[in-house]
């Protein structure tokens, strides 16, 4: 079955996200494709226009139980909307997602300024239900709805001097309030080795449980690297820039003594004030070991063969 994948105009649907995530795993189980419109941001104003079509069962993802979709989209971290973790929720609806573009530079074959619309048309989306964990100790469970950020990178044709790969999030003081007060260095920064940035695992995400993501979420596209601690997956991508060096990141910039280029989650590598043995998934109350990678050692270990991690955290 061929299904449109982009529409404009999406009118509000009576339908509850969850329901329609509901009915979208009935049906990815059934082995359909799955049709139908994905809703938009929770009460968010600006919605987006994009629409999800088709989703596939991801090639990968964990069967953990997933963080309920309430505490997905109420406790997050998203400075440009400010610092406390319900500040996202309550502010990011002015965001404007919709028209987005994002611009493709440097060391590449094709340059250029991209609808989003055309920028991820040609990849099929995926779920992937991945582990999250921030560096401040907890972590959630999420299914996302995207596509291999490598799949991407292929297309605009990387040069042999490509060996990074360098995010920026939308730089507007108007619509990210946050960016008023000099928390970091706006805009927000952060970058991946090549083979970091096209390892399988990584994905540009466009929606989480069955629905476009919300602007809380890092609308309309984000960066989601599961071994990582969660800042490196950065929010509301305005800016791909192909490097020959090494980008020098938002946090890197703040607090270079904290927050390394790297940041693989590694239990063995204490942040100076979090150690990073135990997280907290959110909804339980005891605390579960952290497991180097974040548990994804034996996708991503080889990587970093002959590193020394406490060195290159
Ligand atoms: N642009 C931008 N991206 C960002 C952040 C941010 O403040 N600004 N916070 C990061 C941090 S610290 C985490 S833990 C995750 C949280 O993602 P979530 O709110 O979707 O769970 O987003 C990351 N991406
Ligand atoms: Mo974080």
């Amino acid at each position: 079955m061929r299904i449109k994948r982009w529409e404009s105009g999406l009118s509000e649907s009576e339908v509850t996200p969850e329901a329609v995530y509901r009915d979208r795993r009935r049906l990815m189980k059934a082995g359909l494709a799955v049709a139908g419109a994905a809703l938009a941001g929770v009460g968010s104003p600006a919605r987006a226009r994009l629409v999800l079509g088709e989703v596939h069962p991801g090639a990968y993802g964990t069967d953990e139980e997933k963080t309920p979709l309430k505490d997905v989209t109420s406790y997050n971290n998203f400075y440009e909307f400010g610092t406390s973790k319900s500040d996202p929720a309550e502010y990011a609806g002015r965001l404007k997602t919709d028209p987005w573009s994002v611009s493709i530079e440097g060391e590449c074959a094709r340059p250029g300024r991209h609808a989003l619309e055309d920028l991820i048309r040609p990849h099929p989306l995926e779920e992937r239900i991945y582990r999250l964990r921030c560096v401040e100790g907890w972590s959630m469970v999420i299914p996302w709805i995207g596509f291999p950020l490598g799949d991407l990178i292929r297309r605009f044709e990387p040069t042999s001097k490509a060996k990074y790969v360098e995010f920026e999030t939308l730089l507007d003081k108007q619509q990210m309030p946050g960016q008023r007060r000099r928390v970091l260095d706006w805009p927000y920064v952060e970058g991946l080795r090549m083979d970091e940035a096209l390892h399988p695992l990584t994905i540009l995400a466009v929606g989480l449980y069955g629905q476009v993501l919300p602007n809380q979420n890092g609308a309309p596209l984000r960066l989601v690297v599961p071994w990582k601690y969660g800042f490196k997956s950065i929010k509301s991508i305005v800016r791909i820039r192909f490097r020959e060096t090494q980008p020098t990141t938002a946090w890197m910039k703040a607090s270079p003594r904290e927050y390394g280029f790297y940041s693989n989650v590694n239990p063995e590598v204490p942040h100076p004030r979090w150690s990073q043995k135990r997280e907290r998934r959110i909804g339980e109350f005891r605390k579960r070991r952290t497991l180097m990678f974040n548990g994804y050692a034996e996708e991503v270990a080889s990587l970093y063969s002959g590193m020394d991690l406490k060195k290159y955290f």
